[in-house]
């Protein structure tokens, strides 16, 4: 990994095997979780910082946040020495409060979805005279998130067959929509993941209008925008653009296997605590097999269209080609996940 101009760094592209012979072609992982924040949100977030920075005007920065714009915003004003608050809805993990305060951030907890988080962000910047970094609306927002796309033509042996994205409020699919287009790949397929009640953008592509959820109902709460933004419903209109939604239950299945059978490993540290130390050791090489990486459920919308048979399904359909030449998955990362977020979820998705 080497560093870029801004606060994001160059993320690696691993091939991977599991998931490539799952689907039958080649996947490569764009590891968003590597970033320094933990999530791809650094690299549009950082840069409309910097922007705002260099303007020299702004008394500091507020931004509405399900967890991971938040944590961008809050890593880059300590960085450029803005003050920084971010507005959680309380939904999002209470882990996610310290990490920002870690990172300098005044923190505030208001509403119970994004929206609501979002709109005492706006008064606050009003009445504070804060600017408004927005978690996916702003153009400056969507051109850094396009250095993604930057990144895959430099080290891709060719253009990709398809790529996956998840879309919260659309701003990840907009900044690799615009990359798409200065790269002249503007014809890949996109395939946009969204979870059963954090689906604003699938609801619009079906309504052919932008639809404004009544609530937000998965615990994707990262995704939990209740209107897409226009350029995303505008770009979702495109013949390339598939949206898909997937339950909760087969996004935290993808979180699983994408770590690697991660009950199993809990088990078998409960054995270990037993002085069972082989059958310890033995399960922990039988089920580390997949990518030991952990990430959101917002992230796990995404791999779920490998581990749930989306891409397949898309393929009988004839709505992604088939043979695909590669697939390229966005894992977006989250940092709103630990252990023991992973253990909660596992109760109250599976109840
Ligand atoms: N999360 C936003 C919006 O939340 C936030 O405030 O952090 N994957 C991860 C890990 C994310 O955190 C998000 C957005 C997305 C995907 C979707 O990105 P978007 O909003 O640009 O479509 C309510």
């Amino acid at each position: 990994m080497s560093k870029q101009n801004g606060f994001h760094v160059v993320t690696p592209l691993l091939e991977s095997t599991g998931m490539s012979k799952r689907i039958g072609t080649t996947v490569y992982l764009k590891m968003e979780s590597s970033q320094p924040t933990g999530s791809f949100k650094i690299r549009g977030i950082g840069y409309m910082c910097q922007n705002v920075a260099n303007s020299k005007k702004s008394k500091g920065v507020v931004c509405s946040s399900g967890g991971n714009a938040g944590m961008a915003t809050a890593y880059a004003a300590r960085k450029l020495n803005l003050p920084a608050t971010i507005v959680l809805p309380s939904s999002t993990p209470q882990l996610v409060a310290q990490k920002l305060k870690d990172q300098g951030a005044t923190v505030k907890v208001v509403g119970k979805v994004w929206d609501d988080a979002n709109a005492e962000a706006l008064r606050l910047a009003e009445s504070e005279d804060l600017t408004v970094i927005h978690p996916f609306n702003h153009p400056l927002v969507w051109k850094g998130h396009s250095s993604i796309v930057h990144e895959l033509n430099a080290s891709l042996p060719s253009k990709p067959g398809a790529i996956v994205v998840s879309v919260g409020g659309g701003g990840l699919f907009c900044g690799i929509m615009e990359g798409l287009d200065e790269m002249g790949w503007g014809d890949v397929p996109i395939l946009c993941m969204e979870t059963v009640g954090a689906d604003c953008l699938n609801v619009a592509w079906k309504a052919r209008d932008l639809v404004t959820l009544p609530d937000i109902t998965s615990e994707a709460t990262c995704l939990g925008a209740k209107t897409a933004c226009r350029q995303a419903f505008e770009y979702s209109k495109r013949p390339n653009v598939i949206s898909e939604v997937v339950t909760d239950l087969q996004a935290l299945e993808a979180v699983e296997l994408f770590l690697g059978k991660f009950i199993s490993v809990i088990k078998a540290i409960k054995q270990l605590n037993n002085n069972k130390a082989c059958y310890a050791v033995d399960c922990c090489v039988l089920y580390s097999d997949e990518e030991r990486v952990l990430v959101e459920l917002a992230c796990g919308a995404s791999l779920a269209a490998v581990y749930s048979g989306v891409i397949q399904r898309l393929q009988e359909e004839g709505r992604l080609p088939k043979p695909l030449d590669s697939l390229v998955m966005i894992v977006c990362g989250g940092g709103s996940m630990n252990l023991a977020q992973l253990q909660h979820l596992q109760a109250v998705i599976r109840k």
